[in-house]
């Protein structure tokens, strides 16, 4: 987290720098962050804007820690937290071998004051996940694979932007965002047992829709423009409060984005982006969650991450913004045994009146 600190002061500092000339023109292709930075931008008194995001998020492979691990080594050395033997073995038997997650994001945002941008955003999420079983209570035996399924809404943002800074050169807004739990967190999937059974389980912490809690996502962005050059900052964080219905609270998280943009044309502009996240893992358990496999575990969430993604922004004469940014995970740390995850693709439509 100290590392974390000096990302934020190095942030702030940019703020020496200020001008207020008026804002850079909204119909500007680079004026908006890369489409995967959430929050980006503010509106001018009395504007209106519709989005839609549409986002997929592929995981695979297992790390214990920053190192690899197989399905074989995790399912013979990562005890059982769960361990009652004979009912329940004394180490995992089931391990997670991919999950792709979608998410389908319909926001808004009106502007009331040239200070303040108001937005919303629903979303409905599509989450899959493979797993392998091994058989009985030791060994390596595979006995077959599963997958698990679960789809609806997530949970519901809403939130403020508010201007601290807007010049022709350089910007800053607070966010100020709240998310309601609107996405449900018992969701139930037919799983393999080691036993060669099939059984009907609450699915494990990843695989549930939403937080259970209304959770505080204050955040920071700032943005410079010079000529055909962009640059950014975002700090964001998701702070949980209270405990969920089912007895525990989802990690807290902390985003910093830092991305520049080269516009090529007037209507196209090209993106670079390194991101660093850090999560915690769960407190207090879901008694209802309960299986040989690492995901149903709360210590094995969270950790921190490093990715770099590359983005295109076009926007029409009209005004219609369309935007794509492809992510790739280059290091990652997770706490105890995770899946990990690989790369993200983000596409969307914003078109503001
Ligand atoms: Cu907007």
């Amino acid at each position: 987290m100290r590392k974390f600190h000096y990302l934020f002061f190095t942030l702030l500092s940019f703020n020496a720098l200020a001008d207020s000339e008026g804002s850079p023109s909204v119909s500007t292709v680079d004026h908006h962050a890369p489409i995967g930075v959430m929050g980006d931008h503010t509106h001018a008194k009395g504007e209106w804007m519709i989005s839609y995001r549409y986002m997929t998020m592929d995981m695979q492979d297992n790390q214990l820690g920053s190192s690899s691990i197989t399905p074989e080594e995790i399912v013979t050395t990562i005890a059982n937290r769960f361990a009652n033997p004979p009912a329940m073995p004394p180490t995992l038997r089931v391990v997670p071998l991919s999950m792709t997650t979608q998410m389908h994001m319909v926001g808004m945002m009106y502007a009331p004051s040239d200070t303040v941008t108001l937005m919303t955003m629903v979303s409905y999420l599509d989450k899959e996940m493979d797993h392998v079983t091994f058989s009985g209570a030791s060994g390596t035996e595979r006995l077959g694979e599963f997958t698990t399924h679960v789809s609806g809404v997530g949970d519901t943002k809403i939130g403020a932007l508010v201007n601290i800074l807007s010049g022709k050169k350089h910007n800053l807004h607070l966010n100020i965002g709240m998310s309601l739990p609107t996405g449900d967190i018992d969701n139930e999937d037919e799983v393999l047992t080691p036993m060669n059974t099939q059984t009907t389980l609450r699915l494990p912490y990843p695989m549930q829709l939403g937080s259970g809690t209304f959770d505080i996502e204050p955040g920071i962005t700032y943005r410079g423009f010079h000529g055909k050059l962009g640059w950014g900052s975002q700090l964001k964080a998701v702070i949980r409060t209270g405990e969920n219905s089912e007895d525990y609270t989802l990690g807290d998280k902390f985003t910093l984005a830092n991305w520049g943009s080269y516009r090529f044309t007037d209507n196209v502009s090209g993106s670079l982006r390194l991101t660093y996240t850090d999560t915690d893992s769960i407190e207090g358990i879901d008694p209802q969650i309960q299986a040989p496999v690492q995901t149903a575990d709360p210590d094995n969430q969270g950790g921190t991450m490093w990715d770099v993604g590359a983005g295109i922004n076009v926007i029409t004469s009209s005004g219609h913004r369309f935007a794509l940014e492809y992510t790739y995970v280059i290091d990652q740390d997770v706490n105890g045994v995770q899946l990990v995850m690989q790369d993200m693709l983000s596409i969307g439509y914003q078109y503001a009146f």
